[in-house]
């Protein structure tokens, strides 16, 4: 039978997020903090404990490499995690099983398009903070495979239009790889919004009054983009990706989202907003998008 997309999800993975929620894994301790976001991904974990599925396949923008994509290539990660930027926040011990098959066969479809790719076959490669985030989030009880797909950063090397056409193909390629395993996937964009952020923190960082968004300019492209979403009109959301991106600092410079959106073939069906919320100044929505929905648009007269 063939593979399918199951869920796709934008997934921010601010560390603070962990360290809020106190789970055994992670040294420091909070008192509390950023509960809009965290009860948002509650639901969302909620929702993906309902769904049969075998693997998360996650893009992560702190796993950066200049030349081609990455992926995972090894069946097992162990070490700890220490946030370079947080170190107070976030030092979290990690067990990470990856679905190498399915990585393998991304990686191949990727590259019979032509694109640069490259297996991570090192064993002591320390797994990236936004994939540890994002996932723990989602599951966090681990008990899925996982595959990390790294950001080649061509946003940087030469524009944020040259990265989404490279996305698009990439999450072509990898739709189709998907189709070809069999398997039932869960894809997530593991990115924030709008990413201009306070260069200094309160002495207790989980101080949520003095939490909120770093500029209103901010804000409102964060509301355009999230107002596409929920409206279905995901291309146009792709077509201004990359004024957004330069006008808002985001973290789609990555190539996440957009890789994301071509996956799922650009949603025209709503998506559901599990949440909003800023951290340190930096926007971030929890997004879910069903692909049933696009089934049931379908057979609706
Ligand atoms: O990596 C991040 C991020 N994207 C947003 C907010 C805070 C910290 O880390
Ligand atoms: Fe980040």
């Amino acid at each position: 039978m063939d593979g399918e997309i199951v869920l796709g999800a934008l997934a921010p993975h601010p560390p603070h997020l962990v360290y809020a929620e106190n789970p055994p894994e992670n040294e420091p301790n909070a008192e509390c903090g950023w509960e809009g976001l965290r009860w948002g991904y509650h639901r969302l974990a909620k929702k993906l404990s309902t769904i049969d599925y075998d693997a998360i396949v996650i893009f992560s923008p702190h796993w950066q490499t200049y030349i081609g994509t990455h992926f995972l290539g090894l069946p097992h990660f162990e070490s700890l995690s220490v946030d370079p930027v947080f170190p107070n926040l976030f030092r979290y011990s990690y067990s990470i099983d990856v679905d190498v098959d399915l990585a393998e066969a991304m990686a191949k479809e990727a590259s019979d398009a032509g694109m640069v790719t490259r297996m991570m076959q090192n064993p002591d490669f320390r797994i990236d903070y936004g994939t540890i985030v994002s996932c723990h989030m989602v599951n966090p009880n681990w008990s899925k495979p996982i595959v990390t797909i790294s950001s080649q950063r061509s946003t940087h090397y030469y524009s944020a239009e040259v990265m989404g056409e490279q996305m698009h193909e990439l999450g072509q390629a990898c739709k189709r790889a998907i189709k070809a395993s069999g398997k039932k996937v869960v894809l997530l964009s593991s990115n924030s919004l709008s990413h201009r952020h306070f260069v200094t923190e309160s002495d207790v960082p989980e101080d949520m009054s003095k939490e909120h968004i770093y500029n209103h300019s901010q804000y409102l492209w964060d509301m355009r983009m999230i107002e596409l979403m929920r409206e279905g009109r995901t291309r146009e959301m792709v077509q201004l990706m990359p004024e957004f991106t330069e006008q808002s600092i985001a973290e789609t410079d990555a190539g996440g989202l957009s890789w994301l959106m071509s996956a799922l073939d650009y949603p025209d069906y709503s998506a559901d907003v599990h949440a909003y919320g800023t951290v340190i100044g930096t926007g971030n929505a929890i997004v879910e998008w069903d692909p049933r929905e696009r089934a049931t648009l379908q057979v609706s007269p």
